[in-house]
């Protein structure tokens, strides 16, 4: 059981003392979620075994009363099972299984992008002994330089936040992910948005009235402000350019926003597309 309250939660950092990592954040958010305090063990992305004794390579890491518990996933688990009298992260099973989609599309269509658009930025703002390293091991994943890689980005950014409309369409009918209070769909994804808004030194990623804005700042709020960290960019501001695609769509799509409520509410999309048919 944590002592005083506390777990020890190791960082990853830039120079700007802002934390970077998606994963990190979104356990940052899972931790005050369960109602604890922080004891942050800071750092960069250099001598992350020698800061945690040898026990990993990759963060986040925490240590409760003396347990080692790694990987953001299994920190929930963790806590989730050590701590079920307190606020559940994944208070269902079908939770997870939602979750995990969700964070898969948008690591595809956002983070991943968003990185690309902000590598370079990236390995500037990490701490100067983190730089070489930054460098050598992203070039190899992304199999570019980090300088070929962000050439470029004013064209990738508007179609990146036009991807975004189902988590739109989702927060347009409800207050959090989680329904009527936030859960770990809410952290996952709102992780990778504070990863972003902790390298997007060159242009912020979303337009200023983005319908997504009102959840982005009510997470922002969460627990004293967790994440109004002054080392972040902004976020908000991206300018539509007469070649580009609308940013974001006024409003909801698909088929699920069309309530069939009997044949008043689809006569006018029948008399559209049978237009021109010969009648029976
Ligand atoms: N599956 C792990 C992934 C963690 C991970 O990849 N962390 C990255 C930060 S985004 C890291 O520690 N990188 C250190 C490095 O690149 O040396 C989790 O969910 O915690």
């Amino acid at each position: 059981m944590a002592q005083n309250n506390t777990i020890t939660f190791y960082d990853l950092a830039l120079s700007t003392g802002a934390t970077i990592s998606p994963f990190v954040w979104a356990t940052k958010y899972a931790l005050k979620h369960k109602g604890f305090d922080l004891d942050v063990v800071p750092g960069g992305f250099t001598k992350i075994p020698e800061r945690t004794g040898g026990v990993t390579e990759r963060l986040p890491a925490i240590v409760d009363d003396g347990k080692w518990v790694l990987d953001s996933w299994g920190i929930v688990e963790y806590l989730d099972a050590t701590y079920p009298d307190r606020p559940m992260l994944i208070p269902h099973p079908s939770v997870a299984i939602v979750t995990r989609a969700l964070d898969a599309w948008f690591w595809q269509v956002a983070t991943g992008p968003w990185m690309r658009c902000n590598c370079v930025s990236y390995r500037d703002l990490s701490n100067p002994e983190d730089h070489e390293y930054i460098t050598h091991s992203r070039e190899k994943m992304l199999g570019k330089t980090l300088e070929d890689m962000q050439q470029g980005y004013e064209d990738r950014l508007p179609a990146i936040s036009a991807a975004l409309e189902p988590l739109r369409i989702a927060l347009r009918e409800a207050d959090w992910l989680g329904g009527e209070s936030p859960n770990y769909a809410d952290y996952r994804i709102m992780g990778s948005i504070l990863f972003t808004a902790s390298v997007c030194q060159n242009s912020p990623v979303l337009a200023e009235d983005d319908p997504l804005r009102p959840w982005i700042e009510r997470c922002l709020d969460l627990y004293g402000g967790l994440g109004r960290h002054p080392g972040l960019f902004p976020l908000f501001g991206l300018k539509q350019r007469p070649q580009d695609p609308p940013l974001f769509m006024p409003q909801g799509q698909g088929g699920i926003h069309k309530r069939n409520t009997g044949p008043e509410s689809t006569k006018a999309e029948t008399q559209r597309i049978t237009e021109g048919m010969a009648k029976a």
